[in-house]
C-alpha cells in the first residue's frame, strides 16, 4: 500500500512492547486525523470523531478482510474466519441475530441471582484473605467460575481458553515475539476449542446448546452454529477479564473514586463504563477500506489497512473533558470501549453483568482496596490490562 498524500508519517510502532503498556497515543492522535505509519503501511486513526465515523461506516470500512493486520483478501487468515467479527452484512446480520438473542439483558437475566451468590461467596473469602492479587482472585477468578458453565463447556481442559483469547487477540497484530510466544501450544489449545464448539461437547442448558436449537429451526447451519460458539470462547473471557481488571484498577489507583462508590451504589454500572472509558481494555481494530475516501482531506486508496485506536478515542480531549481522571460521575455515553456501529459489542450485556454483580458484591463488603505494590501489565497486541494488582481488601 502506498502512503496517502498530504498525510503525517509516524515511525512509531503501537506493538512494541512500550508502546502497549502505555496505548493512549497522545502523539499519534495530535500528529493530525490520519497519520501513516510507515512500519506497517497501514492509515492510523487515534481521533474519537474520526475513530467513531469509520466504525459507522461498515461499507466503506468493512470487516469481511479482518479486523488486524492480515488481509484476507490477499493473505491467509490464522484460522477460519469468524462469521460474525469478520464478517459485513448480509451475513454479520443473520449471524449477529443470532448471538443478540442469546446474550441480549432479557436472555441474561435469569442468570443474575446465580452469579451474584457467586460473586457473594468469591468475595467473603477473599475479605478474610485480606491480602490478594485483585487479578488472579477476582477478575479471573469470576468470570472463570461462571462463563464456562453459562456456555455449557465440560470441565476438563478449561486452561485452555485463556491461551486462546490470548492468540486469538494477539493475531490481529504484526508476527512479533508476543504473537509467536502466545502461539507456542497453538495445535493443541486449537484442537480443544474446537471440539469444544460441537453440538455433543456442550453441557445441555447453556448458550451453546440454545445456538444449536436456532440452527435446528434452520436460521443457521450446523457449522454456523460451531463457529458462533467458537466467537464466544474466543471475545468472551479475556476481554471481562481484562475489563474487570481495568475497574479494579482504577479503585485501587484513586481511591477517593470508591469511596464515592461506597456512598452511592447506585453509580457501579456508571463506575464499570468510565473504567472501560479509562482503560479501554480493547486497544485497537482495524477495518479494511472497500474504495477511496477521503478523511478530512486525506485521500484513503481502496483496500487500504485502517487501524483504529479505541483507547485513544476515548481520552481525546476534543470529546472528553479532562480525559485521564477517573471519575465514575462522569456522562460516559458514546465511549467507544466496546466499539461502535454493527460490530459494536454483541457481548456487552454478559460482561456489564458479570462486573456490576462483582462489583456489588465487593461495595457491599469492602470499607477500602489499597494498592500493596505495583500492578503489572499483562501485553497483548490488541488487548490492555493488568496482569497482577496485588491489594488489601479491608472489611
Ligand atoms: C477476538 C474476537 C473478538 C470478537 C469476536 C471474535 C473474536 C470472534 O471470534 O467472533
Amino acid at each position: 500500500m502506498t502512503k496517502p498524500t498530504n498525510c503525517p508519517v509516524s515511525d512509531l510502532d503501537p506493538f512494541a512492547p512500550d508502546f502497549l503498556e502505555d496505548p493512549y497515543h497522545d502523539a499519534l492522535r495530535e500528529a493530525g486525523p490520519v497519520v501513516w505509519l510507515e512500519k506497517y503501511d497501514v492509515c492510523a486513526m487515534a481521533r474519537y470523531q474520526q475513530v467513531r465515523a469509520a466504525l459507522s461506516d461498515w461499507e466503506t470500512f468493512c470487516s469481511s478482510r479482518g479486523v488486524g493486520l492480515t488481509d484476507f483478501a490477499t493473505e491467509e487468515p490464522w484460522r477460519t474466519p469468524s462469521i460474525i467479527l469478520e464478517a459485513d452484512p448480509p451475513l454479520h446480520t443473520k449471524t449477529r441475530g443470532v448471538l443478540m438473542s442469546v446474550l441480549s439483558k432479557p436472555a441474561l437475566q435469569p442468570l443474575s441471582d446465580d452469579f451474584k451468590s457467586t460473586a457473594d461467596k468469591l468475595v467473603d473469602d477473599l475479605v478474610v484473605k485480606g491480602e490478594i492479587d485483585a487479578v488472579r482472585d477476582l477478575a479471573e477468578a469470576f468470570p472463570l467460575s461462571v462463563f464456562p458453565d453459562t456456555i455449557g463447556l465440560r470441565k476438563d481442559g478449561r486452561e485452555n481458553l485463556l491461551p486462546y483469547g490470548d492468540m486469538a487477540f494477539n493475531a490481529f497484530g504484526p508476527r512479533n515475539e508476543l504473537f509467536e510466544r502466545s502461539f507456542a501450544n497453538a495445535q493443541r489449545v486449537v484442537q480443544w476449542i474446537t471440539d469444544q464448539c460441537q453440538r455433543q461437547a456442550l453441557v445441555p442448558g447453556g448458550i451453546g446448546e440454545r445456538i444449536y436449537k436456532i440452527a435446528d429451526d434452520g436460521k443457521i447451519t450446523e457449522d454456523e452454529a460451531a463457529l458462533l460458539v467458537r466467537s464466544l470462547l474466543t471475545a468472551g473471557l479475556d476481554t471481562t477479564i481484562f475489563g474487570i481488571g481495568a475497574v479494579l484498577y482504577c479503585f485501587a489507583r484513586f481511591p477517593d473514586q470508591w469511596q464515592v462508590l461506597r456512598e452511592n451504589p447506585k453509580l457501579v454500572r456508571g463506575a464499570f463504563e468510565e473504567a472501560l472509558r479509562f482503560v479501554s481494555p480493547v486497544q485497537t481494530f482495524m477495518r479494511t477500506t472497500t474504495r477511496a475516501v477521503d478523511v478530512e482531506g486525506v485521500e484513503i486508496s481502496e483496500g487500504q489497512k485502517v487501524l483504529l485506536f479505541l483507547a485513544s478515542a476515548n481520552r481525546d480531549p476534543r470529546q472528553w473533558e479532562d480525559p485521564d481522571r477517573f471519575d465514575i460521575g462522569r456522562r460516559t455515553l458514546g465511549h467507544v470501549g466496546f466499539g461502535h456501529g454493527i460490530h459494536v459489542c454483541v457481548g456487552q450485556m454478559l460482561a456489564r453483568l458479570e462486573a456490576q454483580v462483582l462489583l456489588t458484591s465487593l461495595v457491599e463488603r469492602v470499607e477500602r482496596i489499597e494498592l500493596t505494590g505495583e500492578p503489572t501489565w499483562r501485553l497483548n497486541n490488541t488487548l490492555h490490562g493488568v496482569d497482577s494488582l496485588p491489594v488489601k481488601l479491608v472489611a
